[in-house]
């Protein structure tokens, strides 16, 4: 990239150049669709007001807050364009969590959609500015009186462009920060060179803006390909699966999870024959849904490892280069390998740490865990991996979730994938829990499907299920059956409110 890069500009402007103004770029659930023409003139509005009202200067921090709709994607990239840096969060976040990554990112400004004022109001220092409303000072209406066209800061590649926070599956949130030639790495790499989207692909999905995987595949992979993209402000199973035939939408982005609801209502009948391209991550996906999901439509997903830290997916396969039950090979600009405690490799075939480098790196914003997790140069994302021979990369399990029982070691994902493969089984989580006699027991926690009932005859016929599936020693000692599993916003499991502390 040259030294001097707005990515805003460059996602906007640049496509409007490439492809005209008169393409479509956002649709809505309601029917509402607008072209990049419209977008760029509302964008280039609410960068007037950013700069000219609100007295944003290039490097201040701007937090944006609401569902995934046109108005925060325009916010989005106006904030880029006029050289400040945007501060993600979802809608869900709460008031205390909300003054902790204000706090963190020293946040200046809120853009924050009218109806989700409430938990903003009391961050100290903090000037909000509502969109989406119909009072006086909306963004949208003080955006009315403004010039049509502004001139893009001229900001350096490696000028910070967005602090993303992730709170993991536990812990105080930490600050991402990434940089203006990140987000045009991500379309780059994975969207360019494993995705391979269509200026006529609708991209539609799961999550969302406020969390990178939902920002790269429902803004960042269809502006850099002249395409458009659904945005829901709802983007469950339910709502997600209808969208499909009633938008012609082609490419999907979503988790494990919803494939397997949207599974069950293609089953019923639905409409998916406009998809060409699915992709799955967030989390493992297991290789029970991938080929459920290739028998009942032909298609075969994408399954990908990312991370909020290096942005987007670096580990992915598309197409003929699709192994089930492996994640797939590294990124094109991506390198990948499998290591131990100290950082040296260990031997193909063998579980270790799973260590990355490619365009984006992972910098914490004052976070003492930055030494964690970047070590000599390397990513090490947390994640148990197994490189195959053939230089394809299998998951395990997070580090944190292997459990050893009796002297085995077990992963939880893979008593999981076999519990899936039950026809009972809508979803799956299990841990290792304290036992005096074995160090930790197998326990699986299991949220059945409508109609199964919770007995312990279910629990029994589960066992042998898994008996036949795996080498005993990994089959469950204790199953229990609750409403929901608990997951974070952006729906990954966290296995550790499942674990009895010791
Ligand atoms: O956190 C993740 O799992 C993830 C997946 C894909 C893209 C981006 C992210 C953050």
């Amino acid at each position: 990239y040259p030294d001097r890069l707005n990515c805003g500009a460059e996602l906007l402007d640049a496509t409007v150049g490439r492809f005209g103004a008169s393409r479509p770029v956002f649709r809505t659930g309601s029917g509402e669709v607008w072209t990049y023409g419209q977008l760029q003139g509302h964008v280039d509005r609410i960068a007037h007001v950013l700069t000219a009202e609100l007295g944003v200067v290039p490097g201040n921090r701007v937090l944006l807050r609401g569902p995934t709709g046109p108005w925060l994607a325009a916010c989005w990239l106006a904030v880029m364009k006029a050289g400040a840096v945007a501060v993600t969060v979802l809608a869900q976040h709460r008031a205390q969590e909300l003054a902790t990554m204000c706090e963190i990112a020293q946040v200046g400004h809120a853009l924050c959609d009218a109806r989700f004022l409430e938990d903003l109001k009391d961050v100290p220092g903090l000037r909000v500015t509502p969109f989406g409303g119909d009072t006086p000072d909306d963004l949208c209406r003080l955006a009315e009186q403004q010039p049509e066209w502004f001139a893009p800061v001229e900001t350096a590649a490696d000028d910070v462009a967005l602090i993303a926070f992730t709170s993991g599956t536990t812990g105080r949130p930490k600050g991402c920060i990434h940089f203006h030639r990140d987000v045009l790495a991500i379309a780059d790499t994975f969207s360019r060179h494993v995705l391979k989207p269509e200026p006529d692909d609708v991209f539609a999905g799961s999550p969302p803006l406020g969390f990178t995987f939902g920002l790269g595949g429902l803004v960042i992979f269809p502006m850099r390909a002249g395409a458009s993209a659904l945005l829901l402000e709802q983007a469950g199973p339910k709502q997600l699966l209808p969208a499909i035939a009633e938008h012609g939408v082609s490419v999907v982005f979503t988790a494990p999870t919803a494939y397997r609801a949207l599974l069950d209502g293609i089953d019923k009948g639905a409409d998916v024959r406009t998809l060409r391209r699915c992709v799955s991550a967030g989390e493992n996906l297991p290789a029970a849904t991938w080929q459920s999901w290739y028998e009942r439509t032909g298609l075969k997903i994408i399954n990908g490892i990312g991370a909020t830290e290096l942005l987007h997916i670096f580990i992915s396969a598309a197409d003929d280069a699709v192994r089930p039950g492996t994640t797939g090979t590294p990124v094109p600009g991506w390198t990948g390998r499998v290591v131990d405690g100290e950082g040296k490799p260990v031997p193909d075939g063998e579980p270790g740490l799973l260590a990355v480098r490619g365009p984006v790196g992972c910098r914490y914003l004052s976070d003492p865990r930055q030494s964690e997790y970047v070590r000599d140069g390397w990513n090490i994302t947390g994640d148990t991996y197994v490189r195959e021979p053939d230089g394809y990369f299998r998951y395990v399990a997070r580090a944190d979730d292997m459990i050893i029982s009796a002297g085995y070691n077990i992963a939880g994902p893979e008593v999981e994938d076999a519990l899936l493969r039950h026809p009972d089984v809508l979803e799956a989580a299990v841990v290792g829990q304290p036992d005096e006699l074995r160090g930790q027991i197998v326990a699986a926690y299991v949220v059945l499907r409508d109609g199964a009932p919770r007995t312990p005859q279910t629990a029994g016929a589960l066992r042998e299920f898994v008996k036949a599936e795996l080498v005993p020693y990994k089959c469950p000692r204790l199953i229990e059956f609750p409403e929901a599993l608990p997951r974070t916003p952006t729906g990954k499991l966290q296995r550790f409110k499942l674990r009895v502390l010791e």
